[in-house]
């Protein structure tokens, strides 16, 4: 079983969307575990202090290094092989590849920071890995940490229904996924594609390659560099790229 712990001033975020829908019902199954410990039962003094000014002067506070020293050394003692991983926008931007290779750890942890961040020394002694899901700042690493988490389980095995791996596998092929439909036949005057009530399942297979090609021909262009392609898949894009026939000019 995969346990993550997490390291938060507010564990209350994270409660409820790890107890909906398929995360939930990973958790009962016993195929993931989520401890939430609070940073503030590590802290000092009658306030229990987790921040303090930022040396130098400037806006904001600076998390302080001890509590999350202590709690981490805590954490660790009883999960000594776990990873500590921070969420920052400064971190590796963090990619399905991730997610896949994380859920292969028996334990991570995650530290979540809140102000301004934490104290350097922090990040250069206690922290394994620092990722970043987007170019935006949030105001804490508790949202992160559930992205993380939910993008890491569904790698873990039995964690998505079926036991093949086609649905957890839908971006490993390096493109966009193509289009869906279901009933009705016909929405507000749009008709589903006809290929994909033809019953020709080697026709709706090409068909879906196409449009996986071409949405991500249109929207991430930069995906195509990396994702694996065959030569019918080169092809297609071949014509993408030539203007639409018949459109030609005439000299
Ligand atoms: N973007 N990707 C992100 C973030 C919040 C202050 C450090 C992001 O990963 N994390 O915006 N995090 C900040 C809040 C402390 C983390």
């Amino acid at each position: 079983m995969m346990i993550f712990d997490v390291l938060t001033l507010f564990p209350d975020m994270l409660v409820s969307p790890l107890q909906e829908s398929i995360l939930g019902r990973a958790s009962k199954q016993q195929l993931l575990q989520v401890r939430l410990h609070n940073l503030r039962d590590w802290a000092e003094g009658k306030h229990q202090t987790t921040d303090d000014t930022p040396y130098g002067g400037g806006d904001g506070m600076v998390m302080k290094p001890e509590p999350v020293a202590r709690a981490l050394a805590q954490l660790k003692s009883k999960s000594p092989r776990a990873k500590v991983l921070l969420m920052t926008p400064q971190g590796t931007p963090f990619s399905h590849q991730h997610a896949c290779e994380l859920a292969k750890e028996e334990g991570l942890i995650f530290l979540c920071g809140r102000y301004e961040g934490f104290d350097e020394r922090i990040r250069q002694t206690l922290i394994d890995a620092e990722y970043s899901i987007g170019d935006f700042v949030l105001t804490g690493g508790e949202l992160p940490t559930l992205v993380m988490i939910d993008a890491i389980s569904r790698f873990i095995p039995g964690v998505l229904g079926g036991s093949d791996s086609a649905e957890i596998d839908s971006f490993s092929d390096g493109l966009l996924e193509y289009p869906q439909y279901t009933r009705p036949a016909v929405f507000k005057g749009m008709a589903v594609p006809e290929i994909l009530l033809s019953g020709d399942h080697g026709k709706i297979a090409r068909w879906r390659r196409e449009q996986q090609l071409v949405r991500t021909w249109q929207r991430r262009p930069d995906l195509l560099q990396t994702a694996p392609l065959s030569a019918d898949d080169l092809k297609i894009l071949e014509q993408l790229q030539r203007p639409v026939s018949g459109t030609e000019e005439i000299d």
